[in-house]
């Protein structure tokens, strides 16, 4: 180890040395490292992995900043059937999550740790999630032997000497997080550039609030302060402390008068969460005023506030998102923000040092370096389907560089948040939008969206796939049990956020979107403002409010009062077969479901 690495401990916290110690002892790396957050010490992470052949450095001039790496073939994504929830009963973990007796799964962890970083330097690495010194923020300390972990995570969280100091001065309890790829290295044995194991364990104790993560280097497994922090862990801290740890966009809609009204939004992936997250107005509606800005694309931390209304925060710093599909024309924002200091992971190298994906450009490049490392050109595409990028492939981006970030993003105390918004994509049944009737038929509507599923899921095509509040894989406790929160949640809201069902992708019987999306959904943005603010118009149906073709602003859109009845209408039998569909996630959860939710389905079935 050289000089300028932190040799020596950075935090006097007893607890917190006593705990490297111990995990050093178990996981016998080489060296250890207690990470100081700077840029200098980013910068030589980043030159000694290039070096290493994790990372290439992509041409300074055009990718200022900028790096790429490819993963192992074999770990590209989160792995759901390896996530595990160890609480002391199965029942608290519930039917949805993959439960193992946390005694039985100490013991297999203690093997595979057991000398998993040898050969390796082990990273101490403090983050926050949440503004540092917020009162809604939670620190963490990620032990770690992934230099690409460390560097994606100072792009992600806030890290290093800042934390220690928080940790050594206020004593917060500290969420402790292990991490390895699981790949130690033998004396004189060569690194590979991405070094993983194929058994891998994403595992999760909420009871003790604990995370430890073995075989992958990859995204949510690896950046632990994102899923499974941000989302397992806290959701079962905010269930015990009375706040909520959403899989959440939060945006903020600023009107002509300059008045911001703030609302976050659940959709399952594949629904284009960060580009609503980032939308930018039609035309008529910037020339008006009317402005969007972004406070986070994937999680929410939302608590009420001393006055009894819900504030959220962003507990991330940066954005973790899907490359393909992100361009000029879908998402700019997007492009803006990734556009330099962006570590891109899984995307194709271009001949000029830069970086494309699938949907960047309308013209493909002539030839490219796929995610694999082999030569790429659109010939090879057409007549192989061979992907220049990898499907998930990503962009780690600061999101202080998204030109739509909002002023008070990192506000410690948060945004006011007016409405919640849950959506999912559905070719037939679910209209555009509707409003829920009051909070508990709204949570209803969180606990029973979904999507369909596509060919690539593997599913049967068109039957939708439950996500209730698109928490399914994030939640680390009974889902039952989460519903029963959310609807004690408003108990002690002075203001109650309405709550909002959006479907962009209904089709006609042509099999064509309705909806042409993006921008225009700033249209059914301005009625949410105005149902929250003003009272704005609408009638009611069975399922709940839906604007009727003159409540919705059209100036610059040619869309028909008939494109808009279909768009909206609502089809008694699909609805009943809707419901129906309702009953199953239910029966699964039915000894913790709460009765509000059995009575919401009744009456929704009375109505029709
Ligand atoms: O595949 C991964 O490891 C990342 S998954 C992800 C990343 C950013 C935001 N959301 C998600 C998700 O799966 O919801
Ligand atoms: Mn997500």
């Amino acid at each position: 180890m050289n000089e300028h690495h932190h040799a020596t401990p950075l935090s006097t916290n007893q607890h917190l040395l006593r705990w490297v110690e111990k995990m050093a002892d178990l996981c016998k790396p080489d060296a250890i490292h207690w990470i100081d957050g700077s840029e200098e010490e980013y910068d030589r992470l980043c030159a000694q992995m290039v070096a290493s052949g994790s990372f290439i450095k992509l041409n300074q001039k055009t990718w200022p900043g900028c790096f790429l790496a490819r993963s192992d073939a074999s770990d590209v994504a989160r792995v759901e059937d390896r996530t595990f929830i160890c609480a002391l009963s199965k029942e608290a973990a519930g039917p949805t999550n993959n439960w193992v007796n946390p005694f039985e799964m100490r013991k297999t962890l203690k093997g595979l740790f057991h000398g998993c970083m040898r050969g390796r330097t082990m990273y101490v690495l403090p983050f926050s999630m949440g503004p540092l010194g917020s009162p809604m923020s939670q620190i963490g300390v990620q032990l770690t032997d992934s230099p690409y972990a460390v560097v994606n995570m100072r792009i992600m969280t806030r890290i290093g000497k800042k934390v220690f100091e928080l940790i050594d001065r206020d004593f917060k309890r500290v969420v402790p997080c292990v991490h390895s790829v699981g790949a130690p290295l033998a004396k004189g044995q060569a690194d590979v550039p991405w070094p993983s194991n194929s058994e891998k364990y994403i595992v999760h104790f909420p009871e003790t609030r604990e995370i430890w993560s073995y075989g992958s280097g990859y995204g949510g497994n690896a950046l632990l302060g994102k899923k499974c922090f941000a989302l397992r862990i806290a959701s079962a801290m905010a269930r015990d402390e009375g706040w909520m740890a959403e899989h959440m966009l939060i945006l903020g809609v600023e009107n002509p008068e300059g008045k911001k009204t703030y609302v976050a939004a659940a959709f399952p992936s594949a629904c284009g969460k960060t580009n609503f997250a980032m939308l930018i107005p039609p035309p008529h509606f910037r020339e008006q005023g009317w402005k969007i800005w972004t406070v986070g694309d994937d999680i929410a931390w939302i608590k009420p506030d001393a006055e009894g209304r819900l504030r959220a925060i962003n507990p991330e710093t940066g954005f973790f998102g899907v490359a393909p599909g992100t361009s000029d024309t879908t998402n700019p924002n997007a492009m803006q923000a990734l556009a330099k200091n962006t570590i891109f992971t899984n995307v194709a190298l271009t001949d000029d040092g830069g970086v494309w994906w699938e949907g960047m450009t309308d013209l493909p490049p002539a030839h490219a370096i796929d995610w694999q490392g082999n030569d790429w050109t659109p010939a090879l595409a057409k007549e192989k389907g061979v992907k220049a990028a990898h499907p998930n492939s990503r962009f780690t981006a600061p999101a202080k560089q998204c030109p739509t970030i909002d002023p008070d993003w990192e506000k410690p105390e948060g945004v006011p948040i007016s409405a919640f918004i849950f959506g999912g994509r559905r070719a037939t049944t679910m209209p555009l939008v509707y409003q829920a009737f009051n909070w508990s038929s709204g949570v209803y509507v969180g606990a029973t969206m979904g999507s369909e599923m596509t060919a690539a899921a593997g599913g049967t095509l068109g039957k939708v796939r439950r996500d209730p509040m698109a928490m399914l894989p994030f939640c680390g406790y009974n889902m039952g049990d989460y519903f029963r929160h959310w609807m004690n949640m408003q108990r002690n809201l002075s203001e109650t956020p309405r709550i909002f069902h959006v479907n962009w992708f209904r089709k006609d019987k042509d099999g064509k979107f309705i909806w042409p999306g993006f921008s225009e959904n700033m249209r059914v943005l301005k009625w949410i403002c105005d149902r929250v603010r003003a009272g704005g118009r609408a009638k009611e149906s069975p399922i709940g409010w839906l604007p009727r073709y003159k409540d919705i602003d059209w100036t610059g859109l040619d869309f028909s009062q008939e494109k808009f009845d279909e768009l909206q209408s609502f089809d008694r039998a699909a609805w009943r077969a809707e419901v129906l569909g309702h009953e199953e996630l239910f029966i699964d959860l039915h000894s913790h479901l709460p009765k509000e939710l059995v009575y919401e389905r009744e009456l929704l079935i009375c109505r029709m």
